[in-house]
């Protein structure tokens, strides 16, 4: 086999990848108000769509943390003390540049990165783009899903685990503070944590930035079904869908959704599944949680972990922060 300067390793095999698609299908679709966990949306074409996303006008989660790590990457890296640099959720790993800069800076040959994601496609095209910029850097690629495999994460050298893009939005309280625990167990004395968090802001903001006027959040949340239906020979019509984006004031979170315009009957026949939808009724398909810095403090110090920084841009629209073992 040719090399491509970076290791790849898949912990997500077929079947486990499947068993778990299947589980979540029957356990969303057969529930009194239906849902469907995010991790579906990143097939090839849901991580392109992602792409397309955070280069909107609306949405400016990307762009507002990727002006904090430019102006802040030396001193988060600084302040972590790290030569390894382990991101989960990793996608395109565009911005992470910011902090390799900086780490190549500080740890020179004793510098190395490891992007952790469920996406091929993303870990592929990500890694071969970072070996050509960072010859010297040592680059690993790890299939796996961060929500109950973090126990693979290597010990190696002074750990810097990014979770950048408020990707910890997209979980339920329930799975973060499972998320939260079980990473805090896994990190040594010499490891940091640099979490990416997007902070409550008005709905006039924050409902655009799920709406936008282009229809390319509408295309990624409709491709779930495009997956449902390759993955497990469904026959949604995705025609029949349209895109909701809601701004929930009490839980402070966005919550896309699916909504049917007109009564249907989809099978699923990957999991034995009739599903039946009156004309109105959504399939909620992913929260999009906002923070604020108590909250959060709250959160991270239950879980064990102590604040060493805090960055934020000038309107404070989303936040950096850096936190070790208590
Ligand atoms: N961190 C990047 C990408 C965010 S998109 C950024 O800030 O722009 C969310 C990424 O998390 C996608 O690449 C998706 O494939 C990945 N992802 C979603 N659920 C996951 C899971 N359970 N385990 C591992 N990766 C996951
Ligand atoms: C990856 N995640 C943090 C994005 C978000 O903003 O919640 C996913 C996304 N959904 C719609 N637009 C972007």
């Amino acid at each position: 086999m040719p090399s491509t300067g970076y290791t790849y390793a898949d912990h997500l095999p077929a079947d486990f990848s499947d068993r778990s698609l299947r589980a979540d299908v029957i356990a969303g679709l057969t529930a009194p108000r239906k849902w469907l966990p995010p991790k579906w949306f990143y097939d090839k074409i849901g991580s392109e769509l992602f792409e397309d996303i955070t280069r909107l006008p609306e949405y400016y989660p990307t762009r507002t943390e990727r002006s904090i790590l430019t102006e802040h990457a030396r001193e988060i890296i600084t302040a972590a003390g790290a030569n390894t640099l382990i991101e989960l959720g990793s996608g395109s790993s565009e911005k992470t540049r910011l902090l390799l800069d900086a780490l190549s800076d500080r740890a020179h040959d004793e510098a190395s990165y490891l992007a952790l994601d469920v996406s091929e496609d993303a870990l592929r095209s990500a890694c071969a783009g970072l070996v050509a910029t960072y010859p010297r850097l040592r680059i690993g690629a790890l299939r796996a899903d961060f929500t109950h495999q973090l126990d693979l994460l290597p010990s190696c050298g002074a750990r810097l685990v990014a979770f950048l893009g408020s990707t910890i939005g997209n979980f339920d309280p329930a799975e973060r503070t499972e998320f939260l625990r079980s990473l805090r167990d896994g990190l040594g004395p010499g490891d940091c944590f640099l979490l990416g968090a997007d902070l409550v802001k008005s709905p006039d903001v924050l409902v655009p930035a799920y709406d936008d006027a282009a229809g390319v959040t509408a295309a990624f949340n409709l491709n779930l079904l495009d997956v449902l239906n390759q993955r497990l020979d469904a026959d949604f019509d995705r025609a029949a869908f349209e895109h909701v984006a809601l701004w929930e004031p009490e839980n402070e979170w966005i919550e896309m959704r699916l909504r049917a315009t007109r009564d249907m009957v989809a099978e699923v026949p990957g999991v034995g599944l009739t599903v039946h939808l009156d004309r109105g009724e959504t399939i909620r398909t992913e929260i999009s949680a906002k923070f604020r810095r108590p909250g959060l403090t709250d959160e991270l110090t239950a879980a064990g972990f102590a604040e060493r920084g805090w960055w934020t841009d000038e309107q404070e629209w989303f936040s950096l922060s850096l936190w070790g073992p208590a």
